[in-house]
């Protein structure tokens, strides 16, 4: 068998994305060298190809951060089992979860140590100490590490994984004005990672009461659709109010000479927002990556012939060279594998833009350019490559991103009654309804309706509100429901 041929049995899917999503996932992760399994149960190795696009997302929105002003640091992964239990709204539900440190060696520790699920209380047992007035404030700090949740469900690549990576930022105010309005920022950020990066268009609003997060006074998300036909939460940006600062004890003595309770806020993004880029925008040829995150932005294929390879090949070369000054660029020489056989490998790995040099080309002093979205080509001249090249990277993320909104669009389905409702459950679509606001009837709807949560009250409300899409009570919000990740 050639080496090739040897290769070719573990390249391509073998089965398409609207028939068999999850293996056609699995498949995608493991056979573009994404991710790969490992001997833990639950937990994934990041393989340089993701890796180099999650060090992508996290330096687009750490530019973001830093720029407003927020400070990273690096606190212990380790939380002594008195600290996380201090405030206990938040660990409520959590605690069969969290993974525990219990000997050094041999030896019992005196208390046991938890794995840090998410760092509020290590941090803020710091933040007691070092605020003292309203000098010390606003304190801003945020840290890039990785958290570990022991999750019973089965796991899913970048999705549902026991330990993830992610960013969680920690900040004080003076008041509930200015931690308020950071929520707001923050969240902006996290939309501007999805659309301006990801290439995905999300929905901004806030959590219903039943699906905050509990030691929250208010939590705020991106919410997004998926062609799987669920929904879920890209990352979320929350108002602590005053909850862990009673707990931790966080005060300051303010311009008045007062001492007062400090205000807090906590936000996260993580790795997961790979799997929804993943899922989002992939076909059955493989990854389609946007043009802004991938780790390659396009591949060089030259079509080699006796005749013309040497001057082939030093072409090549040379685009490259040009290229690489604004580009992460590959230039595919391996001779031991035909340009069609390339051509599905680097369309399988999502690669933006495909390259081809062939001997009519070097003619015409030009290259045929492939676009891995529409698989359209284009002919452009050696003069205008640059020029070419970044035009057809943004064309490709704005057609990605329309293609995303359009789906968005078709998703949504407004519905005035119970059976409406039911109809479109049954029709798998992103159901928005108007509802009272109790959570008792948020409750029925999920148990009637075999597990729709809510996703968001989106900011953006109908200017008149009707009637609760169950129990018929005058509507309190607009609301938005679907099976979620
Ligand atoms: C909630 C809250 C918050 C900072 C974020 O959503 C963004 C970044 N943190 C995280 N959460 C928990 O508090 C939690 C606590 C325990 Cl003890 C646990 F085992 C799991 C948890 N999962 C989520």
């Amino acid at each position: 068998m050639a080496k090739e041929d040897k290769k070719q049995t573990t390249v391509g899917l073998s089965v398409k994305k609207d028939e068999n999503s999850s293996e056609w996932y699995t498949q995608v992760i493991q056979k573009t060298e994404l991710a790969d399994y490992s001997v833990v149960s639950g937990c994934i190795v990041f393989r340089p190809y993701s890796y180099q696009i999650w060090d992508n997302i996290k330096n687009f929105f750490d530019a973001k951060i830093r720029k407003s002003g927020v400070d990273n640091a690096y606190f212990p992964m380790f939380i002594p089992e008195s600290l996380l239990m201090k405030e206990q709204e938040h660990v409520a539900g959590f605690t069969p979860e969290v993974a525990w440190v219990t000997h050094a060696g041999d030896t019992k520790l005196s208390e046991r140590l938890a794995i840090r699920p998410t760092s509020e209380t290590i941090m803020y047992d710091s933040y007691s100490k070092w605020i003292r007035s309203y000098n010390d404030l606003p304190l801003r700090i945020n840290q890039w590490n990785s958290v570990v949740r022991w999750e019973f469900k089965h796991a899913i690549p970048f999705l549902r994984t026991r330990e993830f990576l992610w960013q969680e930022g920690h900040t004080v105010f003076a008041t509930q004005k200015d931690a308020g309005d950071e929520v707001l920022e923050i969240l902006d950020y996290y939309a501007e990672v999805f659309e301006d990066l990801l290439a995905i268009p999300v929905i901004k609003g806030k959590k219903t009461e039943s699906e905050k997060f509990a030691g929250a006074l208010y939590s705020t998300t991106v919410e997004t659709y998926l062609p799987v036909k669920k929904a879920i939460q890209g990352a979320t940006s929350h108002c602590l109010g005053q909850n862990f600062a009673k707990a931790f004890d966080i005060k300051f003595v303010d311009r008045d000479g007062e001492t007062k309770l400090a205000w807090q806020n906590s936000w996260g993004l993580s790795t997961r927002t790979i799997g929804i880029m993943i899922l989002m925008h992939g076909d059955d040829k493989g990854l389609v990556l946007p043009p802004r995150v991938a780790p390659i932005t396009a591949v060089i294929i030259p079509i080699l012939f006796d005749k013309t390879k040497d001057m082939l090949l030093k072409k090549a070369n040379e685009l490259k060279k040009m290229l690489s000054e604004d580009y992460t660029v590959k230039l595919d020489d391996r001779a031991d594998y035909r340009p069609g056989w390339k051509f599905n490998e680097w369309e399988l790995k999502g690669v933006p833009l495909r390259i081809e040099l062939g001997p009519k080309d070097l003619e015409n002093e030009q290259v045929m350019i492939a676009r891995r979205d529409t698989g359209k080509k284009t002919a452009v001249k050696w003069k205008d490559l640059k020029k070419g090249v970044d035009r057809l990277l943004n064309e490709m993320h704005k057609n990605l991103y329309e293609k995303a909104k359009a789906h968005l669009k078709e998703s949504i389905r407004d519905v005035k009654d119970w059976k409406e409702f039911m109809k479109a459950v049954h029709d798998k679509k992103w159901v928005k309804a108007h509802h009272c606001g109790n959570a008792d009837c948020e409750a029925s709807i999920k148990e009637k309706s075999g597990g729709l949560k809510t996703n968001c009250i989106p900011f953006e409300q109908p200017k008149k509100l009707g009637k609760c899409v169950l129990c018929g009570k005058p509507a309190k919000y607009e609301v938005l429901f679907a099976k979620s990740y």
